[in-house]
């Protein structure tokens, strides 16, 4: 199996960590730049975005999907709760995607040359990432400190979140949970860097 992802993109890290955990062997192809509008680099995936799996025949999009994918395979216990249909779980997988989407389009927005800070619709995305980021310190309950697969994602949000130093962060129990999913080695393995 291929992972075709970035070593900076938060959504491909869901998988990596979950791929870690579960000890998968999946090699990781790096697209590189994203912004491109070639399809061929996403392994033919025509949102042109990462993370793609590739499983033979089979290609999988979005992360959620390929987590649910490797886990009906090879994890049939599915000790990480990938495959939970807890509304409040899905609600807090619903928020942190969400925030990790507004926190991209800025991203990508700056990386492509607009100034971000002339337009309502990216002041919008920026409120979006604060009020989630609020949210989900008040939900911090439902996020466990055993490894869970919505704990991998919140860990990809707010690293990412670190890197690009775009906002403030809680200093909460959300840091707490962070700080406490960072310490198992296959989490602190894919940490991504400038
Ligand atoms: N919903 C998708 C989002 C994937 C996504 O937005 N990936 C970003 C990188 S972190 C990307 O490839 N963006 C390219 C673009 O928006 O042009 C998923 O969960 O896989």
């Amino acid at each position: 199996m291929q992972l075709i992802y970035t070593p900076k993109s938060h959504y491909a890290r869901k998988d990596r960590i979950l791929i870690d955990a579960l000890g998968l062997e999946v090699e990781l192809v790096d697209a590189g730049n994203v912004a491109e509008q070639d399809p061929a680099i996403f392994a033919h995936n025509p949102l042109m975005k990462v993370p793609t799996l590739i499983d033979g025949e089979q290609v999988v999009y979005e992360s959620d999907h390929i987590a649910a994918y490797l886990v009906r395979q090879f994890d049939p216990q599915d000790r990480f709760a990938v495959l939970t249909t807890d509304p409040d779980q899905l609600n807090l997988r619903a928020v942190m995607n969400g925030v990790m989407a507004a926190e991209v389009e800025l991203v990508m927005a700056e990386r492509t040359g607009i100034d971000t800070r002339q337009y309502d619709r990216f002041e919008k995305f920026r409120t979006t990432v604060q009020q989630g980021l609020q949210w989900l310190e008040q939900q911090v309950d439902g996020l466990s400190s055993q490894p869970t697969y919505n704990g991998f994602h919140l860990v990809c949000l707010w690293d990412h979140l670190v890197l690009y130093d775009m906002f403030d962060l809680p200093s909460g129990q959300l840091s707490q949970r962070v700080a406490e999913l960072s310490s198992l080695p296959y989490v602190a393995n894919s940490v991504p860097v400038d």
